[in-house]
């Protein structure tokens, strides 16, 4: 795992500049492009332009609809080359009920859209719980060893744990690092 996010829009939320997820997001300086950052340096196979080092699960908390700033995406776009600049002509909306997900490649230009409800509005606040996973072999944007207590992490199975990174990426080992 990456990182995680609950992402509320409030009526007025401008859209989320379309963007891919990629490791170095968002620390990278807007002047960098694509194929600069580190998900493409690190491809394995270059020639495999289904090869993203990121996905991402966008798991509706609310119902998301245009109005309220349903996910904007690109089909496709994760084919583009590094200088195709992202149109808002090009999005398609994720509108979901509560409970579905839209998951999408690290390289699949998105944003979050614009939510032009009022408050009065019985749809008014778009909430989404967002979880990037990436390549274990990639150091994690968020931390969760130094995030969550230890008490905590003691009673966690061992799948969460090593989804959340408490493991090495050491092709030899295979228990994670949970007992200390
Ligand atoms: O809130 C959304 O709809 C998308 C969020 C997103 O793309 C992000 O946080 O990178």
């Amino acid at each position: 795992m990456a990182s995680t996010a609950a992402l509320r829009l409030v009526p007025g939320a401008k859209p989320q500049p379309l963007h891919r997820v990629c490791l170095c997001s968002p620390r990278s300086p807007p002047s960098a492009k694509f194929q600069d950052q580190i998900a493409y340096q690190t491809r394995p196979d270059p020639s495999n332009p289904l090869f993203t080092p990121m996905v991402g699960c966008l798991i509706a908390g609310s119902r998301a609809t245009k109005k309220n700033g349903a996910t904007a995406v690109i089909p496709g776009s994760h084919l583009w080359p590094h200088d195709r600049i992202p149109q808002l002509e090009e999005c398609t909306y994720a509108e979901m009920e509560p409970g579905s997900a839209l998951f999408t490649l690290g390289s699949t230009y998105h944003g979050a859209g614009e939510n032009r409800c009022t408050v009065e509005d019985p749809e008014a606040l778009r909430t989404l719980f967002a979880v990037f996973a990436q390549r274990d072999y990639f150091r994690q944007d968020q931390e969760e060893i130094l995030s969550t207590p230890i008490e905590i992490a003691r009673k966690l199975p061992e799948d969460i744990l090593r989804m959340t990174g408490y493991c090495e990426y050491r092709p030899w080992r295979t228990s994670p690092v949970a007992d200390g």
